[in-house]
């Protein structure tokens, strides 16, 4: 990695690194690639440099891309292996809503949040938080070279999925954001191939994952002339096709519709349903997810809500339909 930091780290990031025995390292619920890839690649940092470590996550690991990592987090919390100074650092996650049951585990421990959230509710202690660095990996991979340890080519494959799953593999940077690029050249040179990722991300679906895909356009709804569309997954889909299904892929098509400036897709949870919102235009949809106790970014945002699929629908489309 460069000498020179791409995000320098505050010195008081850098010393809770010093200061603590054993790090806690958690991230949200239903991880995504830069969740994974920034939990595990800065656990192995960690553990390479005589650090305690514990790596957890609440899940569910249903993205295919991530689905062969579950085995690497603890579901459940035991803080006894991190000895007598135990903290916790929480990754990519907006709110401490997002760690679900694991929220309570750090209760009583200090905690770091590395993140590039723009909305949610402000959280922890100690804070290397950019809302204009677009993946948390950007943030590890510098922290990781700032703290003095080189990365491993393990580290740089999980550090470079997490960097291509937040910007659609660079597509979603405009001119002038660089850090993803300046990122990316010292992940390749750890070791990290795009090629290898890209083959790892998109390959491997299942049949059923299509055919969800198929049902879900059958049911688009077109609203506000066409600029907005809105669809849904029930938990009988999810009987009937499995839980394996491709986001990516309906979102890519949905999106690249003539007129269409921003998405809605719910899905029916066994108690509530959750909502993920995508915008091309100016319409932020990181405000819009806040409205339904979620959060995220102007372009790409989630929320979860207790109420059922039909009750969540109708106020979902009146609420899209006032979208100006
Ligand atoms: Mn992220």
């Amino acid at each position: 990695m460069d000498a020179a930091p791409i995000v320098p780290a505050s010195p008081e990031v850098l010393h809770f690194f010093e200061e603590y025995s054993g790090f806690l390292i958690l991230g949200h619920r239903e991880p995504d690639g830069d969740c994974v890839g920034s939990q595990l690649a800065l656990g192995s940092a960690l553990e390479r440099a005589g650090k305690r470590v514990v790596v957890a996550n609440p899940g569910p690991f249903e993205r295919p891309e991530i689905a062969p990592f579950a085995a690497d987090f603890a579901t459940t919390v035991d803080i006894g292996p991190l000895g007598s100074r135990p903290a916790a650092i929480v990754l990519d996650c907006s709110s401490a809503d997002r760690l679900a049951v694991l929220a309570e585990s750090t209760r009583d421990l200090p905690i770091l949040v590395i993140d590039h959230h723009a909305s949610g509710a402000v959280f922890g202690d100690v804070h290397f938080i950019d809302p204009h660095i677009p993946a948390t990996t950007i943030l590890v991979a510098t922290l990781i070279s700032q703290l003095g340890y080189t990365v491993t080519p393990r580290e740089a494959f999980l550090l470079f999925l997490g960097l291509v799953t937040d910007t659609g593999f660079f597509r979603f940077l405009g001119a002038g954001e660089t850090t993803a690029f300046r990122t990316a050249t010292a992940l390749s040179e750890a070791g990290a191939s795009p090629r290898e990722i890209d083959f790892h991300i998109r390959n491997g679906r299942s049949f059923e994952s299509r055919k969800l895909i198929s049902r879900m356009l059958d049911r688009v709804e077109r609203l506000r002339d066409g600029r907005i569309l809105l669809t849904y997954q029930t938990q009988a889909d999810e009987r009937e096709l499995g839980s394996r299904r491709d986001s990516d892929a309906l979102n890519s098509l949905l999106l690249a519709i003539e007129d269409v400036e921003m998405i809605a897709v719910a899905k029916e949870k066994p108690e509530g349903c959750t909502v993920s919102f995508r915008a091309t235009s100016e319409i932020d949809v990181g405000e819009l997810a806040t409205e339904f106790g979620g959060g995220g970014h102007k372009k790409a945002s989630g929320a979860f809500v207790s109420d059922n699929l039909d009750t969540f629908l109708t106020r979902l489309r009146a609420r899209l339909n006032a979208v100006a």
